[in-house]
């Protein structure tokens, strides 16, 4: 078996990273440069033609978007140990809560982060689009905070759903989002942190 991941810290594979060391599935490990134009090069788009990270090559096989990454390696890797749910009805809510997180609040993210943010041109932003998105993540966490009314994880035990949208909920932290209004939100963040995988890839924020 040959598996290789291709990431940045402080990116989007922080969540896959997660993912591959709560299922322990040796793998190496290759780590790109965003800035000095590593995922634009030849080699790394014959593998995601996206020129983006993540990307996991496992048996030759390039898979790339984060959100598909952490339903595969669920199957392929997390059924046995009971991070993933076998076919039926609790895996599909798995899959609604690991989409909805890369589509749904994703989706928001994005519109916030190019109205709002630095990383896009003055002249491509406008403040009330970055202000309607704003409401939307708030909206989408309210959910979430439904949702895990009452809960300890997303689906029954915990599984790679959990990694996968508080890895996500970790970033939105870091750009300032406001958690305070949902308590089940943080309580169940709290709870995901305190995983031995979670302390291992990020000890300062435990
Ligand atoms: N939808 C993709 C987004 C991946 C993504 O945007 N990756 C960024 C880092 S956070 C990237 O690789 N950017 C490199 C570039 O644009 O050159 C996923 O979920 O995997």
């Amino acid at each position: 078996m040959s598996l290789v991941f291709y990431y940045a810290p402080m990116s989007t594979a922080s969540i896959t990273e997660l993912i591959l060391e709560e299922l322990g599935v040796p793998c190496e490990k290759v780590k790109l440069d965003i800035q000095k134009g590593d995922t634009k090069k030849p080699e790394f788009l014959a593998l995601n033609p996206n020129g983006k990270i993540p990307c996991v090559v496992h048996d030759g096989t390039p898979i790339w978007e984060s959100a598909a990454l952490t339903m595969y390696l669920g199957e392929t890797f997390g059924v046995e140990r009971k991070l993933y749910p076998g076919p039926g009805p609790r895996r599909g809510e798995a899959m609604k809560w690991i989409v909805w997180t890369n589509v749904t609040l994703g989706d928001a993210v994005a519109r916030f982060t190019r109205n709002t943010t630095n990383w896009y041109p003055d002249d491509q932003k406008n403040a009330k689009a970055g202000e309607a998105a704003k409401q939307d993540i708030a909206g989408c966490l309210r959910i979430l905070d439904q949702a895990l009314a009452g809960k300890q994880y997303l689906v029954g035990d915990y599984t790679l759903a959990d990694t996968h949208l508080t890895s996500f909920c970790d970033w939105l932290r870091h750009m300032q989002t406001d958690f305070t209004p949902f308590a089940n939100v943080n309580a169940w963040s709290d709870r995901c942190r305190a995983r031995p995988a979670y302390r291992k890839l990020q000890p300062a924020a435990t």
